[in-house]
């Protein structure tokens, strides 16, 4: 009898860890500090998604990059051992080729422009090849656009970009778009920025003013010039394996709350921008705008072209973006 009980005991307790096993909690990386607009709308993600299925799907999301740099993340993710992420596109290039067009420099019009082709079309075609390379695009959140800063002068043409040591995301096209300009550019970890810039590893970098402010980069390059010169947006996005293991229902769940985040993210977004800016200022920043861009632009050239040659399977996508108002 006695034994019997046990076996019992041992039934209950296999079965309850088997439940345990299936209401997984889910790991979530990101680069971003907590009150991040990213970090904000990822959670409010994560909220989402545990309401609407009883609990049955949990979240845990690490911030600040404590699951490691953004390149690893992205191959993690890829391959499952992290369950979901937010992705700058930039850095996404190096895997999945039809990416690397959000990273063309002055592609996008504008921010609406860049709104409107990542709800369509141009989004469409990106998370198709995402999805062949392990990852299901579940929002398109707004990350700006992104402007030169360094410690030695402002930037008014490319001219002024010549000589600088100016560190840029993983991706082979920041290297050329940089060199373009006669500028030395060094590829590294977000992470290792402030330091770098402060030991003059590098002179500068590029960021959007939420990235510029939040990580303090601003103490140490204080010239903050708005070229502008690309407009990358990011995807919260989760790995096919993770995706795979839900059921049809949790799955249009997640698929929902994604966008709904994204929605929230964009607006934090611009707000956040407007305070970043604020805050740079006050802090000393020396911020110029641009008064023609036209050279930045026409510097970018040899750029297109080497990528161009390289991937004849994207000049439609390319075309489009560039067609489209
Ligand atoms: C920020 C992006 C983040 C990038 C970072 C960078 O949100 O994903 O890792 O820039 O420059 O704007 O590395």
């Amino acid at each position: 009898m006695k034994h019997f009980k046990t076996l019992a005991t041992g039934v209950a307790l296999a079965a309850t860890l088997a439940l345990a096993a299936d209401a997984k909690e889910l790991r979530g990386w990101n680069i971003h500090i907590e009150d991040y607009p990213v970090s904000i709308a990822m959670e409010s993600f994560a909220k989402e998604v545990a309401e609407r299925t009883n609990g049955d799907i949990t979240m845990k999301i690490f911030h600040n990059a404590v699951l490691g740099d953004q390149p690893d993340a992205i191959e993690q993710t890829r391959l499952g051992i992290i369950d979901f992420g937010e992705f700058n596109l930039g850095p996404m290039g190096q895997a999945i080729p039809e990416t690397n067009v959000v990273s063309l420099p002055f592609i996008f019009k504008s921010i609406p422009q860049m709104y409107r082709l990542m709800d369509g079309e141009v989004g469409d075609k990106i998370a198709e090849g995402m999805r062949a390379k392990g990852l299901v695009a579940l929002g398109w959140y707004d990350s700006g656009a992104r402007s030169f800063y360094n410690s030695v002068r402002p930037i008014n043409t490319p001219a002024d970009v010549a000589g600088l040591k100016v560190r840029v995301m993983n991706n082979d096209l920041f290297v050329g778009m940089v060199e373009a300009m006669e500028g030395n550019a060094t590829p590294m970890a977000f992470g290792e920025v402030f330091q770098s810039i402060k030991t003059g590893v590098v002179d500068g970098a590029e960021n959007n003013p939420p990235s510029y402010e939040s990580t303090n980069h601003f103490e140490v390059a204080v010239y903050y010039s708005l070229t502008e010169h690309l407009i990358i947006p990011e995807c919260l996005c989760m790995s096919t394996k993770a995706w795979d293991a839900l059921t049809p229902e949790q799955q249009e769940i997640v698929m929902d709350a994604g966008k709904k985040s994204a929605e929230l993210q964009r607006g934090l977004w611009q707000e956040r921008e407007k305070l970043s800016m604020d805050k740079v200022v006050a802090g000393g920043a020396q911020v110029n705008t641009i008064a023609d861009k036209a050279p930045f632009q026409a510097a970018m050239e040899p750029v297109y072209a080497k990528f161009m040659a390289a991937n004849p399977d994207l000049t439609d996508l390319i075309d489009l973006m560039r067609n489209s108002d």
